[in-house]
């Protein structure tokens, strides 16, 4: 019996989701970072096996209060996402103490009444004989379909996760051949993969009020690419601090971002960056819209 459906991975932000994900499908798809709200958009990738084949949608990490109109756009994308599930991945740390948070993300979940798999992940930050006290502390607030530790870094267990997942879904057909990957145009990646160079190289500050926009993408060749590209930023201080002393910073991030992309097309690439200020964008509808954050295109 060949199974499919969705898997929606669900959690606080910063808790591994994209981590995750991406070492489930053996494929570095979605970007990741230390800081918080890495992830902006409902990202899919599929893994497909002899016995059935797992759609994973990744998502922003859930907040309790949000701050702008972009943290309300994220909240709205990882509700409806939910909503899509066959199987729900709810990523917690492995602490006995359930914060906040996770409360408030069980009470969505209570809701929603689909089956939960508790991914306890990052266990290799912890000792073994610590486990059954999360198991415990988690267990009890509601009931789970199943209950899988995993390191999403390490990639321990992931398999054990993939069996769990399998259980769960539904008997369905392959919605997507064997070779498809992801929904994520190599446009879309690249933007993502510049976002996140500046995420991992900037202060803790910025990167929240950073946005990519691709302005041109051409195939020069079968082994050139052209990306020129602009990062958008909200201050004038900030876009110093992003350009950095004679250049630096720019071009350290546009030479992280190069070398991905270079392995990411099989291509070199020519990559052109410029840095843009566009005062407050978070809370304008239109800026939102702009540069790709737009409520109701694909979640509706
Ligand atoms: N030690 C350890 N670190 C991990 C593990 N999985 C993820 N991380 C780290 O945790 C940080 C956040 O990972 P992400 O995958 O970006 O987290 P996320 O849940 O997608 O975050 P948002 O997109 O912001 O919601 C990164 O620095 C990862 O390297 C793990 O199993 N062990
Ligand atoms: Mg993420």
């Amino acid at each position: 019996m060949f199974k499919s459906g969705y898997a929606v991975m669900i959690g606080r932000p910063n808790v591994g989701k994209s981590t995750l994900m991406n070492h489930l499908i053996g494929q570095k798809i979605a970007i990741t970072s230390r800081k918080p709200q890495t992830t902006r958009n409902r990202i899919e990738t599929i893994l497909t096996t002899d016995e059935g084949q797992i759609v994973f949608l990744d998502t922003p990490g859930m907040i309790r209060k949000t701050e702008n109109k972009l943290g309300e756009y994220l909240m709205d994308v990882s509700l409806k996402t939910m909503s899509d599930a066959d199987v729900v991945l709810f990523l917690v740390e492995p602490s006995s103490c359930v914060g906040e948070g996770d409360k408030a993300i069980i009470k969505k979940l209570k809701n929603l009444k689909k089956p939960v798999i508790l991914v306890i992940n990052k266990i290799d930050k912890v000792k073994k004989v610590q486990l059954p006290a999360v198991f415990e502390a988690y267990g009890s607030l509601m009931k789970f379909a199943d209950i899988v530790p995993v390191s999403a870094m390490q990639g321990s267990n992931v398999d054990s996760l993939k069996e769990a997942i399998l259980k769960l879904l539904p008997e369905g057909p392959k919605y997507y051949d064997e070779e498809v990957v992801t929904d994520q145009t190599l446009r879309q990646i690249s933007a993502e993969v510049i976002r996140e160079k500046a995420l991992r190289n900037l202060g803790m500050e910025i990167p929240h009020g950073i946005a990519v926009l691709i302005d041109s993408y051409k195939e020069r060749s079968e082994t050139l690419t052209a990306i020129e590209a602009t990062i958008v930023c909200e201050r004038d201080s900030h876009k110093k601090i992003i350009i950095g002393k004679e250049g630096a910073m720019l071009k350290r991030i546009g030479s992280d971002a190069r070398k991905e992309l270079e392995g990411l097309t099989g291509t070199q690439v020519y990559l052109k960056l410029w840095v843009k200020v566009r005062r407050n964008w978070r809370d304008h509808p239109g800026d939102l819209k702009n540069f790709g954050y737009e409520s109701d295109k694909k979640n509706g």
